[in-house]
């Protein structure tokens, strides 16, 4: 779709490692616009109510625990088909499966520590843009 919008993060990996900047300008090279950015650390309630529809896996407390580890770095994202063409630049949840060139491939650490969050579907984007931002908070570009 034309002129989408999505939420990506940078998690506590990332930012630990130093690799907010070399992230931006990856999607500023793919010719993606910024909208709206902020750092913050993500309270409990917050990471939980985000990753809601994870409650119940295994993996749910760990995953809960390491977004509140640290500060991590909120951008909504803007530019025709963005959603899909982050998830792509993205790569696989697993870096073990993730392309090369990918976000995950070069920077996570493991499948739960993967550097990158972003939105899987107009409608995931929608509530999340949403559950970070307010309209007035995105820039007219
Ligand atoms: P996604 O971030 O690629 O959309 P999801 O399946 O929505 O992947 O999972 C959300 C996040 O939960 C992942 O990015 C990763 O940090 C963590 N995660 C997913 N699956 C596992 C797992 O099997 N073990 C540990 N953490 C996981
Ligand atoms: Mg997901």
């Amino acid at each position: 779709m034309p002129n989408e919008l999505t939420l990506s993060i940078i998690k506590p990996d990332a930012v630990s490692k130093k690799l907010i900047g070399t992230i931006i300008k990856r999607f500023e090279e793919e010719k993606i616009k910024i909208a709206a950015m902020r750092m913050k650390r993500l309270t409990k309630p917050e990471a939980e109510g985000f990753y809601a529809e994870h409650k119940g896996k295994p993996f749910f407390d760990s995953l809960v625990s390491f977004m509140t580890s640290g500060p991590v770095v909120l951008m909504v994202l803007q530019g025709d088909n963005v959603i899909l063409k982050n998830r792509d630049i993205m790569g696989a949840t697993n870096p073990a499966n993730a392309d090369e060139g990918t976000l995950r491939k070069l920077f996570a650490e493991s499948i739960e520590k993967n550097a990158v969050h972003g939105s899987d579907s107009p409608k995931s984007a929608e509530r999340e843009v949403s559950y970070f931002f307010k309209k007035e908070e995105l820039v007219n570009l």
